[in-house]
């Protein structure tokens, strides 16, 4: 399986958590031209990233690529069995593509000092709070957002809730992190294929937010 990914890329990260968490061998390749280039699309019509490839089969878009290796390799389960607890799982996947991912990503043009305005990062802050204080509500850490063991709902908030911290750091803000959240964050982050999986996207992040 080929893994079109870029390390600094956030929807990326979110998929190789559940390649790691299912241990699958892939080959990750980073698109030699960029992923607006034509030779991107060729490959891979979507043009964003991630992508997976399987021959001349190509998908796109990561929650539809995470649902895809759930059911094609299903162990370890990453969605419960009880159709309510898979809903709930959906939800909070959607609610992070939808709702909390796009307030985080729109911080990202702040980072620069000459181009921030303080009122849009606050702002900002104060919608990504908002979105946090409603994913603390329905958490029930067990010690994964809502599971035993990790589900398809912990990987996009994984990459997310650090990266909305360390935005907000460079952009001279501080995140207040529900404290259950702030503990699952540590003990999540800690579950050995997260971490193996997270490592390339955390010191590329590291390194953009430095440099
Ligand atoms: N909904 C898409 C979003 C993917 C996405 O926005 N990826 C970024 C990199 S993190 C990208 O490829 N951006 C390029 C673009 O949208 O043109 C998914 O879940 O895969």
């Amino acid at each position: 399986m080929i893994f079109h990914a870029s390390a600094l890329s956030s929807y990326s990260a979110k998929v190789r958590v559940v390649l790691c968490v299912k241990g699958l061998d892939f080959e990750e390749r980073a698109p030699a031209q960029g992923y607006r280039s034509p030779e991107y699309r060729a490959v891979v019509p979507m043009g964003t990233l991630p992508a997976i490839q399987i021959g001349d089969w190509v998908l796109s878009e990561s929650e539809v690529i995470n649902e895809y290796l759930e059911e094609r390799y299903p162990a370890p389960a990453m969605l419960p069995q009880d159709p309510e607890q898979r809903a709930r799982v959906r939800f909070l996947c959607r609610f992070h593509d939808l709702h909390l991912e796009p307030k985080v990503r729109a911080l990202f043009g702040q980072v620069k000092p000459a181009h921030r305005n303080p009122e849009t990062v606050l702002a900002l802050r104060t919608d990504i709070e908002a979105r946090l204080g409603q994913l603390a509500g329905w958490a029930q850490p067990q010690p994964f957002l809502l599971t035993p063991s990790i589900s398809l709902a912990d990987c996009g908030f994984l990459v997310t809730v650090p990266l909305a911290a360390a935005v907000l750091a460079a952009c001279g803000q501080s995140l207040m992190l529900p404290t259950v959240l702030a503990h699952w964050l540590s003990v999540a982050s800690a579950h050995p294929p997260v971490d193996r999986a997270l490592a390339p996207w955390r010191a590329a992040t590291q390194a953009w937010l430095s440099s």
